[in-house]
């Protein structure tokens, strides 16, 4: 059984503000480009989150949620700085770190003798030492996997330390809405709710034969997370798993012609970034990603095995699949690939070891 941590910054950017200009602390802070922008938050503090303002809306609906909002422009050097502090700290405990972002990581403490082997007193011990040091809170989360540290670590925010031990994991996931589960965005969520799939405990019992019919392949996987099983090892070095451009328009552009005249320049921006990794050997499949002007957004995937690389045509075509989905006009278009894995196996994998150790003796030193 692994001990996997996973740690998530509190309003990772805004904190970062308040940390270098005091006088923010107290007030709704929003970080993102000016309302006369097309531009969208980054993230807000809580006294802001209060009003409704939060990651992604436009900083313009932000001011009319909150109009004594203070907007900051992200100050990205800064939170590089603050990450690689953080990074240091966890660097104390252990190799096996896996970055998902500035703000967030996972780390796989199953071997570590510290703390008498307590997973849980070492992610206090990464709370104290990053807040001592860098005057910021951090979220933690415990659990086997990386799929329940992860929704632990959201539990008690901020400042949160949860710990889902072994024993618990069966009770704990039965409440669990499913649009916690790892990979279940808004459009599955919704397709899980249509069948009246609202807790992970109702996906337990949905019949498998009917679930594959609506998921395919993915049914397994989701059945899985379901029970609570995840064996996704940490990863601690980085592969790209995809490579994408994407552009926002200052005006949407309103018609199939008018997006298809933007794809020759995002198309050289992605093959030049494609070269420069050597990422062809590795493609995968190709994808279009459009986001409407309501920021409801669909994105086209289509397996390429195709031995040449693809040319414009190959996003012309997808770009209209994709454009026939709605017929409205686009604020974005993002075209990309998703790449083959290189890893021929799972270095990080624990095998299913010590079957009989009893459970007991696990949740005391967890
Ligand atoms: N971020 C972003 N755009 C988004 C989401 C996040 O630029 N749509 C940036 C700003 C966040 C940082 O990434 O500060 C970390 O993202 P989180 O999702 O962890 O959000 P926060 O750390 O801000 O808040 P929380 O306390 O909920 O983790
Ligand atoms: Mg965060």
């Amino acid at each position: 059984m692994r001990k996997i941590i996973h740690v998530d910054m509190d309003c990772f950017y805004a904190a970062v503000e308040e940390k270098y200009n005091p006088q923010l602390k107290g007030k709704p802070v929003g970080i993102g480009g000016p309302p006369n922008t097309r531009s969208v938050l980054c993230t807000a503090n809580y006294e802001a989150r209060k009003f409704g303002v939060r990651a992604a809306i436009p900083s313009s609906q932000a001011m009319r949620l909150c109009p004594q909002l203070i907007l900051i422009p992200p100050h990205f050097d800064l939170y590089k700085k603050e990450s690689q502090a953080i990074r240091g700290i966890l660097e104390i405990f252990t190799s096996l770190i896996e970055p998902l972002s500035l703000d967030e990581a996972y780390l796989d403490v199953s071997d570590s003798n510290l703390f008498a082997g307590s997973a849980t007193l070492l992610a206090k011990e990464i709370k104290r030492l990053v807040k001592l040091e860098t005057g910021l809170t951090i979220s933690a989360g415990v659990a086997p996997n990386k799929f329940l540290s992860k929704v632990a670590s959201d539990w008690r925010k901020p400042d949160g330390l949860f710990t889902i031990a072994p024993h618990q994991v069966e009770s704990f996931v039965k409440a669990l809405p499913i649009e916690k589960i790892f990979g279940v965005g808004r459009v599955t969520a919704q397709h899980l709710h249509e069948k009246g799939i609202k807790t992970c405990l109702d996906l337990q019992n949905y019949p498998d034969k009917e679930l594959q019919q609506h998921f395919g392949s993915r049914a397994l996987e989701l059945k899985r997370y379901a029970f609570g099983i995840d064996d996704r090892p940490v990863r601690t070095s980085f592969e790209r798993k995809s490579v994408n451009v994407e552009e926002t328009f200052n005006a949407d552009r309103k018609t199939l012609q008018d997006a298809i005249n933007e794809l020759p320049s995002l198309f050289e921006d992605w093959t030049e970034r494609m070269s420069r990794g050597s990422y062809f050997s590795r493609l995968k499949s190709l994808q279009v990603k459009l986001k409407f002007a309501d920021f409801e957004q669909t994105t086209l995937e289509q397996v390429f095995a195709e031995s040449q690389p693809p040319t414009l045509k190959h996003f012309e075509a997808l770009l209209e699949k994709a454009w026939s989905r709605r017929n409205d006009p686009v604020r974005l278009i993002g075209l990309g690939a998703k790449l083959k894995s290189t890893a021929t196996k799972d270095i990080n994998k624990q095998e299913e070891q010590n079957l009989e150790s009893p459970q007991l003796q696990m949740a005391l030193s967890y």
